[in-house]
């Protein structure tokens, strides 16, 4: 979608220690240079409550979270953070940068658990309207090798914990969206070293601008 005034809507997704974080500094980079304004956030998360369902999502806990528990709770911080601060930067012109988004809905609750898309899809439609991001870099490589990147950071969170299996279950729901909506979905191979993931996020980042 092209907003009146300009603004975009970019999200960046993948597994597990693909590179999110370190490629989503170089866009806000390349959008400073640019002189473009824009709001850095994330999901789940993004406003103080969101941050706090955040922690209940990502936190082990003894009582185990349901699988719809987890998608309710992933919507409900997605509920708060669209009214707060997707919307409103967007009404302001300024380009939104969110680290994950609904994408990552379908991926881990759906790919990865296995609750039903059309489900999710209902949650979206009843959660964002019309509100899509307008271009979604995936970042994509096995999940073996995100995983290795991911541990050598130090205490795994709940979903880190989790199979292989999962991820690649998450991975191949990526790779399907992008197949379904290739204008918006940009697979970025994040296998290749950091300077040609850049050069190639940069590419398709200048084409926006
Ligand atoms: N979740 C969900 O289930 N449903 C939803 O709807 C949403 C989320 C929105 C939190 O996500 C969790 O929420 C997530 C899914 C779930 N699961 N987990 N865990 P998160 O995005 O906050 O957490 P994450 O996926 O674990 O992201 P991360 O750990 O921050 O990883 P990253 O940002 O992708 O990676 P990085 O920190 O940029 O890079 C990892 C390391 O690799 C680092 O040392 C880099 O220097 C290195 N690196 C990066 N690129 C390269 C290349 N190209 N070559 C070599 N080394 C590299």
């Amino acid at each position: 979608m092209i907003r009146s005034n300009g603004a975009r809507f970019i999200t960046v997704e993948g597994v597990e220690g693909v590179g999110k974080t370190t490629n989503i500094r170089f866009i806000t980079q390349c959008l400073h240079t640019a002189g473009v304004s824009y709001v850095l956030t994330r999901e789940p998360g993004g406003t103080v409550v969101a941050e706090s369902i955040r922690q209940l999502l990502l936190a082990k806990q003894d009582e185990n979270l349901c699988e719809l528990t987890e998608l309710l709770l992933v919507f409900a911080a997605r509920a708060q953070h669209i009214k707060r601060v997707i919307e409103p930067a967007l009404a302001n012109g300024k380009w939104v940068i969110c680290d994950r988004f609904t994408d990552a809905t379908y991926a881990y609750q759906g790919g990865g658990r296995g609750l039903s898309m059309n489900t999710i899809a209902q949650l979206e439609n009843l959660v964002q309207g019309d509100l899509r991001p307008d271009v979604t870099y995936i970042l994509d490589l096995p999940p073996a090798i995100g995983l290795k990147r991911a541990n050598q950071r130090g205490e795994l969170d709940r979903f880190e914990q989790e199979k292989l299996e999962f991820f690649d279950k998450v991975r191949a729901v990526y790779l399907e969206r992008a197949a379904q909506e290739p204008e918006r979905c940009i697979i970025i191979d994040a296998q290749a070293a950091l300077a040609t993931v850049q050069y190639n996020i940069g590419k398709h980042l200048k084409g926006l601008l």
